[in-house]
């Protein structure tokens, strides 16, 4: 029998880790025959909740959990873990600035980066989805140094899934059949959903929809889409956000496929003028484990604004946060 995975969850009271964690104990993420301890994070007062999703755990007999531990305490649910979704971030509440919500959540990131710091496994993988996603990265990062800047990564998956599925649907193709989507930027309607690189069925995307089409309705949606889901269901995207936090996973484990990329956001190395250190969402592929920001795409002057209008808005995030990086 192999050795179990430790894999740490914050926010696992919430809403998108009652979508995730039971995958996850199906072996959804390391496949069918790795073990996996669940160690489950949230705040003191959500304790009876995660004994609650604890004990449905349990009830799901799977022969591949080898473990639950449930805690208010970081360090102990960081403790020899190998990958970590943060999930847990506070909400925008009524009469909440939008320096407000990032300085609440910069406290719990650079608190929770101080404790990946002393107590996760040194090959940990992270993945922060909690939001500002970008911007909470990039704090728990800065407060890690002892970890590899390169174990921190935030979610743009979910966006690069709605892209790809709005294409599809729009080409009467499968999702299969689309490939080199890519997302660009901040996680919030600034982000680009770039459909120049895009090729379905081998041909170029941009060459088989109305470009006004590509302009006028699918950036739109797919910068919208997170929005257009709370206002149809009263509630935020869970399921998807859940299944595009295990795509992100399975991709950083398994890579990408020949010919193709994934979004995902990591350290801006200065790669396409971005400035460096930004936790941004790039074209990635994905080989043993380890990310490489695809290289020399031809960017034409729209493609350039819209980077340059979701950088600027990553470096104020990052400016309001400054005193904790
Ligand atoms: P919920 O409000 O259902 O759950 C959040 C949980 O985090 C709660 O149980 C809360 O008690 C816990 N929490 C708060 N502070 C914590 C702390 N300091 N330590 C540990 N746990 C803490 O939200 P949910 O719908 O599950 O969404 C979680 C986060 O994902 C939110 O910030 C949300 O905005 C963000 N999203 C990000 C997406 C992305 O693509 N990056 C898409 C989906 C989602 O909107």
């Amino acid at each position: 029998m192999k050795t179990p995975v430790h894999v740490a969850v914050t926010g696992a009271a919430g809403q998108i880790a009652y979508s995730l964690l039971f995958r996850i104990a199906a072996g959804d993420l390391f496949g069918p025959h790795q073990p996996v301890v669940l160690k489950l994070l949230d705040v003191p007062s959500a304790e009876r909740v995660l004994e609650g999703v604890a004990m449905e755990l349990d009830d799901c007999a799977s022969p591949l959990l080898h473990g639950i531990r449930v805690s208010s305490d970081a360090g102990e649910v960081f403790d020899g873990a190998e990958a970590v979704f943060m999930l847990g971030a506070t909400p925008r509440g009524p009469g909440m600035e939008r320096r407000d919500l990032l300085q609440v959540n910069a406290d719990i990131f650079s608190a929770q980066g101080r404790a990946l710091n002393e107590a996760a496994s040194r090959r940990v993988k992270i993945l922060v989805v909690g939001n500002p996603a970008n911007t909470n990265a990039l704090i728990a990062q800065r407060n890690a140094p002892d970890l590899a800047p390169e174990c921190f990564s935030a979610m743009s998956r979910l966006d690069h899934n709605r892209a790809t599925s709005l294409l599809a649907r729009h080409c009467g193709c499968n999702v299969a059949e689309i490939s080199r989507i890519a997302i660009w930027g901040n996680h919030s309607p600034t982000q680009y959903p770039d459909l120049h690189h895009a090729l379905v069925k081998g041909r170029p995307a941009l060459s088989l929809v109305d470009p006004a089409w590509y302009v006028e309705v699918f950036i739109p949606t797919v910068q919208q889409r997170g929005a257009s889901v709370i206002a149809i269901r009263g509630k935020s995207s869970a399921a998807s956000a859940a299944n595009a936090a295990l795509d992100h996973m399975r991709s950083w484990l398994v890579g990408t496929p020949k010919d193709d990329w994934v979004s995902m956001t990591v350290a801006s190395d200065g790669s396409y003028g971005i400035a460096e250190g930004l936790m941004f969402s790039f074209p990635v592929t994905i080989e043993n484990g380890r990310f490489r920001i695809v290289q020399n795409l031809p960017l034409n002057t729209f493609s350039r604004e819209r980077l340059r209008l979701t950088e600027a808005e990553l470096l104020e995030e990052r400016a309001m946060v400054s005193h904790l990086i």
